[in-house]
């Protein structure tokens, strides 16, 4: 659980990075409609709820941090919907600015409705706006109106000059995880490890993809993890080539390995879990000649992570051993140095076979935000950093290799929290050697 102290410490932090004179300005998800006159389910806006944990649509914080010259203090302000009897018997409960204001821990709340004429006189006087620019269309013209509206006060307003994006500090701060977000990230990858061992135990051939996903599902929501923290992807034989495959539809076959890419949102933080297991419960020997590769790169770049390394260096020691291992298996011809090169201006070979990134930061969105890199330079890893390790191996149906290996596609990704000296598998429950997933399929009945 997060705590309204630890959410005024994160306000406190972007307070102390804003320039003196300057108005921070963080707008609340809306709901975004899926057919005719009913909504998706509302997800608030990752920095709203870094900033905030408040989770009703169309709010807007703004922080303000005063001249040093006056005596003013920096404040927080929340605006959100006002209380309305009707409104909520119909579409749920409101909080209204007054609860809003205590519970929430910010110096004033306001109504909604009040928003563009506070906004007018609270920006009146700052030297900059930040607020995340190009985000949302509709935001960027309210407060370019709001800005106008003061010019046009002519001598008697003082517009703010100096437009910056929120985002680079934010986002650096929502890149290293305190204390309780590590717990709350456990606890999304023990539920979404929970999962991916109903799966494995759940799969049997006949069955669909679909069925296996409810499976999953079921799980994330009975253990409190009401939403998936992205499409679940379910992908049988050769549909796990395909590297977004959400359809979810076929049916599961004997002989086909099935990759399971799940994670579920847990008080808005992510799991991103993939494993890959045969769907009889005994790999194949090619299916396990190709398994084990890709476990061997996932196992030596995983052992490489430490505060000081960097996602560069286990990125290129999994490429080396997944392309030495082509080699070594006859999918690749040539030498380590010419499948991982690009010839003659072609991606590297290897590229074929393995297309995507190694790891990528996790947290409040799963595709998580912060910079990869400092001056163009690989950044190094720090305690509290969150990263998946995810190697693949897809071999296309038309691949030029001996058919044996055709149609097979192979992930394997877990959840690393960079610790003061090492790291912490977050996602190790979930099985995912060989001998750990047979056994887990074979004793499946007994099991459950
Ligand atoms: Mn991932």
């Amino acid at each position: 659980m997060i705590t309204q102290s630890e959410y005024l410490a994160r306000r406190q932090a972007i307070l102390e990075k804003m320039q003196d004179k300057s108005i921070c300005i963080v707008m609340a998800a809306s709901e975004k409609t899926r057919s005719n006159d009913t909504e998706y389910l509302f997800r608030q806006d990752s920095d709203f709820t870094y900033l905030t944990g408040f989770n009703e649509p169309d709010a807007c914080l703004l922080l303000i941090k005063p001249d040093p010259q006056s005596d003013s203090p920096t404040q927080s302000i929340l605006f959100c919907r006002e209380k309305n009897k009707l409104a909520e018997i119909w579409n749920g409960r409101r909080i209204g600015p007054d609860l809003a204001q205590r519970t929430y821990a910010v110096d004033q709340a306001f109504s909604l409705s009040e928003l563009e004429t506070q906004l007018v006189s609270f920006l009146d006087g700052q030297a900059g706006v930040y607020w995340s620019q190009g985000a949302s269309e509709a935001v960027d013209k309210k407060i370019l109106h709001v800005i106008q509206q003061i010019r046009n006060k002519g001598k008697l307003g003082l517009p703010p000059y100096q437009l910056m994006d929120l985002r680079p500090i934010i986002h650096e701060l929502r890149l290293i995880k305190s204390a309780a977000e590590l717990a709350i990230m456990q606890k999304a990858a023990d539920i979404s490890c929970d999962a991916h061992i109903r799966a494995m135990k759940s799969t049997q051939a006949g069955k669909f993809e679909y069925q296996i996903e409810a499976d999953i599902l079921h799980e994330f929501a009975y253990q409190g993890a009401r939403f998936a923290a992205y499409n679940s992807i379910v992908a049988g034989g050769d549909n796990a080539c395909i590297l977004h495959y959400t359809e979810n539809s076929d049916e599961l076959k004997q002989d086909d390995l099935l990759l399971i890419d799940a994670g579920c949102e847990l008080s808005g933080y992510a799991a991103d879990i993939t494993r890959t297991f045969p769907v009889s419960g005994q790999f194949s020997e090619a299916q396990a000649q190709l398994y084990q590769l890709v476990l061997n790169a996932q196992t030596q770049a995983i052992k490489t992570l430490k505060p000081g390394q960097t996602l560069a260096n286990a990125t290129q020691i999994a490429v080396d051993v997944i392309t030495q291992g082509l080699i070594d298996l006859g999918l690749l011809t040539g030498t380590l140095a010419e499948n991982t090169q690009p010839q003659d201006e072609k991606p590297p070979a290897y590229r074929q076979f393995f297309m995507h990134g190694l790891s990528h930061w996790l947290g409040l969105d799963v595709h998580d935000v912060g910079a990869y890199k400092i001056n163009k330079q690989d950044r190094p890893l720090e305690p509290g950093m969150v990263i998946t390790v995810e190697p693949g191996l897809y071999v296309a149906n038309d691949a030029d290799v001996a058919e044996k290996w055709r149609g097979i596609g192979i992930r394997i990704e877990d959840n690393i929290a960079i610790t003061a000296d090492g790291y912490l598998n977050l996602t190790q429950a979930a099985p995912k050697t060989i001998s750990d997933i047979e056994a887990i399929m074979f004793n499946k009945e007994a099991v459950k």
